[in-house]
């Protein structure tokens, strides 16, 4: 049964409706948050673009090429090659696919990655796919990855290892692994180093001096020599629309692992998982980025670690205990039953998230997180817990 224009609008507008907004700032466990408002107009004027095909679009690719160098500047990299692809799952299945074609490039018949227990799941598709072996190294007490059991490792002559990947904003509790030390090492050994700054990317090149830790190394980009590939997600962090992931690799030679014959296209290889592909996310990325600008992003940045630090003061108030001290806009706090309690919230309209490392409620404050929504939200757990 067809129906007309104002039929189909007013259906959709119903199912729409059943849908949760952020600006009610209900939505306490998410990485996404409502686009900036100019990415609406960038939308409509990008929708039938087709980056699967780029020579049908040329200024949609050019300014693909243009976006990855503008995030490769902020990442230390003047000459990076990548692509804005759906989302960090993508990013990391295209990082784990480099790996794997380098490994066996070199005649390896397995490929052996060294990675944290808290790794994204995207990984855990990558291993099933490709049939990768993963190593998980012990956490520390700052649940990132322990340097001396990845350097043992390696020394060991009995274990070849492919890659290390380490993290930049753990998706559980937002901690950085030690990148630094992990980069001499991979150095020294010569081994691939990825690095998934999905939700840290577009956070720790903008955070001010006066919300990081002491003795905590925040470094992870392109600046330490290892570093061959970093998964950045502008539909994070950045205020970009979905589907915006990014992949930025140290320099076009890594294309080739990727590359696949595609004769009838106007590009004649291809390299991206993903075939057909919209340019909204390329061009919306370009343009809030240009809006914006460092100081736009420094200003959102510290908005959300100031909401950070307001969550943690009024949390402890009521008796909650953060996990850590926040590295991040992201708050694990304590609780023995946290799916119990995910679950009550949820019944009373608060939206959270929980960690699998950790027994704790996991509250990532972003931009639409207002203190109001704060306040109500610490109010309902409180109640809860009397309960
Ligand atoms: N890497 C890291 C560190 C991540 O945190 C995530 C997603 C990914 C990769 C994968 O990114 P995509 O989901 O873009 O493929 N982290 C969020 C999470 O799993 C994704 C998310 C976002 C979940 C919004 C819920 C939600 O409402 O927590």
């Amino acid at each position: 049964m067809t129906m007309n224009e104002k039929e189909v609008l007013d259906a959709l507008k119903k199912y729409r409706e059943m849908d949760l907004k952020y600006e009610d700032g209900r939505i306490l466990g998410s990485m996404c948050t409502k686009p900036h408002p100019i990415s609406r107009k960038i939308s409509e004027m990008f929708f039938e673009t087709n980056l699967g095909d780029p020579g049908l679009f040329k200024g949609t690719k050019k300014l693909e090429n243009e976006v990855i160098q503008m995030m490769g500047n902020f990442l230390n990299n003047n000459n990076p090659f990548g692509c804005i692809i759906s989302g960090g799952t993508e990013a990391n299945i295209t990082a784990m696919r480099t790996i794997k074609n380098i490994s066996r490039k070199k005649g390896n018949k397995s490929t052996t990655v060294i990675l944290p227990e808290t790794a994204h799941f995207s990984f855990e598709k990558a291993r099933e796919m490709m049939d990768l072996q993963y190593i998980n190294p012990p956490l520390t007490n700052y649940y990132t990855m322990d340097v001396k059991y990845i350097k043992d490792y390696i020394e060991d002559s009995k274990n070849r290892i492919d890659a290390i990947v380490s993290i930049a904003g753990c998706t559980e509790l937002g901690t950085i692994d030690n990148i630094k030390e992990i980069s001499k090492l991979a150095e020294e050994n010569n081994i691939y180093l990825h690095v998934d700054a999905a939700f840290g990317g577009f956070v720790i090149p903008f955070l001010e001096d006066k919300y990081k830790l002491d003795n905590y190394n925040y470094e992870f980009d392109f600046s330490l020599n290892a570093v061959s590939s970093i998964t950045i997600d502008p539909h994070k962090m950045g205020l970009a629309p979905i589907p915006a992931g990014g992949i930025l690799f140290r320099d076009i030679s890594f294309k080739k692992y990727l590359d696949v014959e595609a004769p009838y296209l106007t590009d004649t290889h291809q390299s991206t998982l993903i075939g057909t592909r919209t340019g909204i996310g390329v061009a919306s990325t370009w343009g809030v980025m240009k809006l914006l600008g460092e100081e736009g992003y420094k200003n959102i940045v510290s908005e959300c670690m100031d909401n950070t630090y307001y969550l943690i003061k009024k949390a402890k108030e009521y008796g909650f205990k953060p996990v850590i001290d926040p590295i991040l806009n992201i708050v694990a706090l304590r609780d023995e039953t946290p799916l119990k309690t995910c679950l009550k919230l949820r019944e009373v309209g608060w939206y959270v998230s929980i960690c699998k490392c950790v027994g704790a409620l996991r509250i990532v404050l972003m931009p639409h997180i207002q203190k109001e929504h704060i306040d109500g939200f610490v109010e309902a757990l409180s109640s809860i817990k009397k309960n």
